[in-house]
């Protein structure tokens, strides 16, 4: 069971790497990692969990962000109702729209241990397309908090940081041709 202990911190230069495709079919190792950060993350939600190992709430988590650098990542949230659990190998970015979208709140990570202030644009609706666990394909077209979700994922997987992407001289600057998402 992944913890708090196993998390690289935000100045670690893994954080900095492109991470490397899986080899699929994927090999029990690879499998035994994705499930453990879906597992991470579902468990991050349950208040008595999280309580007991001190983890940190995340709708998302990255295997970099646990020192390994490969294609894997997990999302597992709630947005009007509809459930977001996916664990994807190599997920892919495949098209997306013009619009933009920004959560008001902002955006935290679980590599970062101090609150970051400022609008992170975003693509309003995505396609991303991975593998599962199971080895099925699969493709999900998003919008709101999780097409926000995946991108910050699957950013993680190319060496960038929800930070970089904000505005130096106006954190707070609406992005041009966007849309506000609430959480
Ligand atoms: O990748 C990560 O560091 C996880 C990160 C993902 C994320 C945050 C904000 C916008 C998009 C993606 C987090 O989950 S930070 C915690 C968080 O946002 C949250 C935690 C509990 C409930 C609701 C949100
Ligand atoms: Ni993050």
């Amino acid at each position: 069971m992944l913890t708090m202990d196993d998390f690289v911190n935000e100045d670690d230069p893994i954080l900095r790497q492109v991470a490397v495709e899986v080899p699929l079919p994927a090999s029990n190792e690879d499998k035994q990692l994705l499930a453990s950060l879906m597992e991470y993350v579902q468990n991050s939600q349950k208040p008595d969990i999280a309580a007991l190992y001190g983890l940190r709430a995340g709708i998302g988590l990255a295997a970099p962000q646990v020192n390994v650098s490969k294609r894997m990542i997990a999302v597992h949230l709630k947005d009007k109702d509809q459930l977001y659990s996916y664990a994807l190998f190599n997920p892919k970015l495949v098209s997306h729209s013009v619009e933009k979208a920004y959560l008001t709140s902002g955006e935290g990570c679980l590599s970062v241990n101090r609150p970051v202030s400022g609008y992170v644009p975003r693509y309003a609706r995505i396609t991303v397309a991975g593998t599962d666990l199971e080895g099925k394909p699969v493709q999900l077209r998003l919008k709101g908090i999780a097409a926000i979700c995946f991108q910050h994922e699957i950013d993680h997987l190319n060496g960038i940081m929800f930070y970089d992407h904000i505005n130096p001289e106006d954190p707070y600057a609406i992005p041009e041709n966007s849309i506000a998402v609430e959480r």
